[in-house]
């Protein structure tokens, strides 16, 4: 598996990183937004199953990000039951609450208090030149635009830097806010002293863009204009293997990896690759002279026997919402101990008065 963030050994980065505790491993942190009902395939390979993996290896912090979410409108009925439904899905996935700190964005206060210092420190030009702001705001079109969605990375940068974060886990698509992540922990500590580690986007290469089944040039995503191309993995498993066997593939017949020419069966080849761990040449060489139609039949079996179990551990955790709230508030108060230092060191350095309690 080929990542693109440095190897640091267990305990380096971390007995390096200011308000972090000597010895300790390496700190990762990353969010996902409460926006729709189901991930989807792109969300579970590109992101939430390294999560997984580096629970086991990491100091993890994961969250789901409801302040994200509304920087554009939500139904608030729907905001709760869908913060609930992504924490439920993260356990369904593997997230082990033994393991690592999961917790929701909102009832961690620190996360809006340490985004008003990190606005004041961005340059209205570096927030412009944000790519996924641009794209977002020119779809929405600028009087349906807030101020929030603008201000969205900068956000992003205090979830990541209040925890000391060493790697931060993500898709391809958050690589630019990583990187003003770490121009905005270099920019404060060299104003104000060294406070903040700077991260490193820690992305997989071979899943760091899965792309829409129906339109290969473009990544799954749950704003796609049809929900044909996009796997989510609550959806029915029968509709899920009928967009598999419908996926765009070539006029050609032949089964090779090939992401300039042959962009579609790549994809496929990918997400077969990463849910049964066979290298892409075992498959290419398992298909030879066979077509298209097996390699997708096939494939529509792998992800249906992936999330047929999902879709079920999913539904225990909705069922027992008392469980799911105790996992919650237990990581919140986690993660509040860890981000109230970070802030008072912040406040102090910025030189806030101290509060006298
Ligand atoms: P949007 O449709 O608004 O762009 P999204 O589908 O990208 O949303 P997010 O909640 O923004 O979902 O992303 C959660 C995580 O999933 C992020 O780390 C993101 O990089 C990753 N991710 C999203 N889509 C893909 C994809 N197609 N391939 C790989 N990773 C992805
Ligand atoms: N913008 C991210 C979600 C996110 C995040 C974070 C990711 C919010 N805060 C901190 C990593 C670290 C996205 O996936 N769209």
């Amino acid at each position: 598996m080929a990542t693109d963030h440095p190897q640091s050994a267990p305990g380096t980065a971390a007995a390096a990183a200011p308000g972090r505790a000597h010895g300790t491993r390496p700190r990762v942190l990353s969010g996902i937004q409460p926006t729709a009902g189901s991930f989807h395939l792109g969300n579970y390979l590109g992101a939430v199953r390294q999560w997984v993996a580096l629970q086991e290896s990491h100091d993890a912090f994961y969250m789901v990000v409801d302040l994200h979410a509304i920087t554009v409108p939500q139904d608030p009925a729907e905001l709760r039951a869908n913060t609930r439904l992504a924490a439920s899905q993260l356990l369904a996935a593997g997230l082990d609450p033994d393991r690592c700190t999961l917790f929701v964005q909102s009832h961690v206060p620190e996360h809006a208090q340490l985004a008003w210092v990190m606005n004041c420190l961005t340059g209205f030009g570096e927030a412009s030149r944000m790519t996924q702001f641009k794209d977002k705001s020119a779809k929405q079109g600028a009087d349906r635009t807030s101020v929030g969605l603008f201000t969205y990375p900068i956000l992003q940068v205090a979830d990541i830097l209040l925890y000391q974060a060493d790697q931060v886990p993500v898709g391809e698509d958050q690589r630019q806010h990583v990187e003003l992540t770490r121009d905005l922990a270099e920019r404060f500590n060299g104003r104000f002293g060294r406070t903040f580690t700077l991260p490193a986007a820690y992305i997989v290469r071979e899943t760091a863009k899965i792309y829409d089944l129906q339109d290969p040039a473009a990544k799954m995503s749950k704003s796609a204009a049809t929900p044909k191309g996009v796997i989510s993995l609550l959806d029915d498993p029968r509709a899920t293997a009928k967009k598999i066997r419908g996926a765009v593939t070539d006029t050609d017949t032949v089964i090779r990896f090939d992401r300039e020419t042959k962009p579609g069966v790549s994809n496929l080849l990918t997400i077969y690759s990463t849910l049964t761990k066979e290298p892409v040449a075992d498959i290419e060489r398992k298909y030879e002279g066979k077509g298209y139609g097996a390699l997708k039949t096939d494939l529509s079996e792998i992800v249906v026997d992936f999330v047929t179990p999902f879709r079920e551990r999913t539904q225990e955790y909705l069922d027992d919402p008392e469980t799911l709230d105790g996992i919650l508030a237990k990581g919140a108060e986690k993660a509040r101990a860890i981000a109230a230092e970070t802030l008072e060191r912040t406040y102090e350095r910025v030189g806030f008065l101290t509060a006298k309690h």
